[in-house]
């Protein structure tokens, strides 16, 4: 690899979260290290002033580190996610989500984890929430003993955030959904190759600025709880592995 490559690259899907950027360019300016890394942030096909907020704070000095890509239209999380993914020169790949539920010295954490593995690229390091209401973790631990259950691998948190592995398990992921599944295929991917799975506890905030796209109401948190539940049958008997 290329010795002035990034050892490190950070992509955050950006879906309509303009009033969140500058905040979150600033967090990660505050964590940010003296290392050879970048922040990716994939401008997810959105149609509020995403694009025009991102060409303003790109410009300034304090926010060298970050870059943007841009999806001209949307596809969904996963689609984006895999986009940013596909734009990063680092040895290792970190994602996150971008609108400030996630604090961003997490995925520094989860690099000195996965670095401190025995085998770093055959490593994949993740997120898991603690501190939550009753309600949430029950519909997290539920999905996820699902997932566990039907893929006959132990799966947990599955949603949480960061996730990081090396650039080499970019490979692995050959039929990628476009959706809100793309964390389950990832870890699945890990698990199928024999990856070790590292856990670091996480806090998981309130949204900042916005509304969440998957769970905005009880309608549309069903929707996504069932959606991922037909996915799961999908990627064991359905072929979508
Ligand atoms: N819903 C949605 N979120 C996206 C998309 N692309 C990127 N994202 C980002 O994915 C992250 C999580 O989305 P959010 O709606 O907050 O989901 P939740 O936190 O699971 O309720 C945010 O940073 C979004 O900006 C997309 O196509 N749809
Ligand atoms: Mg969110």
């Amino acid at each position: 690899m290329d010795r002035n490559a990034p050892c490190l690259s950070i992509i955050l899907p950006c879906y309509n979260e303009a009033d969140n950027l500058p905040l979150l360019l600033e967090g990660y300016r505050q964590v940010w290290r003296d290392l050879p890394a970048e922040l990716i942030l994939v401008d997810n096909g959105s149609i509020d002033s995403t694009a025009a907020v991102l060409a303003g704070e790109l410009a300034r000095p304090e926010f060298a580190f970050a870059r943007s890509v841009r999806v001209p239209q949307n596809r969904g999380y996963g689609h984006g996610i895999l986009t940013g993914l596909q734009a990063a020169a680092g040895e290792f790949l970190a994602f996150s989500h971008a609108d400030m539920q996630c604090s961003p010295a997490d995925v520094f954490r989860a690099y000195d984890r996965l670095l401190a593995a025995p085998n770093p690229s055959q490593t994949l390091v993740k997120g898991k929430r603690t501190g939550r209401d009753a309600g949430a973790s029950l519909v997290t631990n539920g999905m996820a003993a699902l997932a566990s259950t039907v893929l006959l691998t132990p799966l947990t948190d599955i949603n949480a955030q960061p996730k990081l592995f090396h650039r080499s398990h970019l490979a692995r992921l050959t039929r990628p959904p476009d959706g809100f599944q793309f964390d389950l295929y990832v870890l699945y991917r890990a698990r199928q190759a024999g990856l070790t799975l590292l856990t670091i506890p996480v806090v998981f905030g309130e949204r900042r600025h916005g509304q969440s796209k998957s769970a905005f109401n009880i309608f549309a948190r069903y929707r996504t709880i069932w959606a991922t539940v037909a996915y799961i049958f999908k990627l064991r008997f359905g072929g979508a592995a």
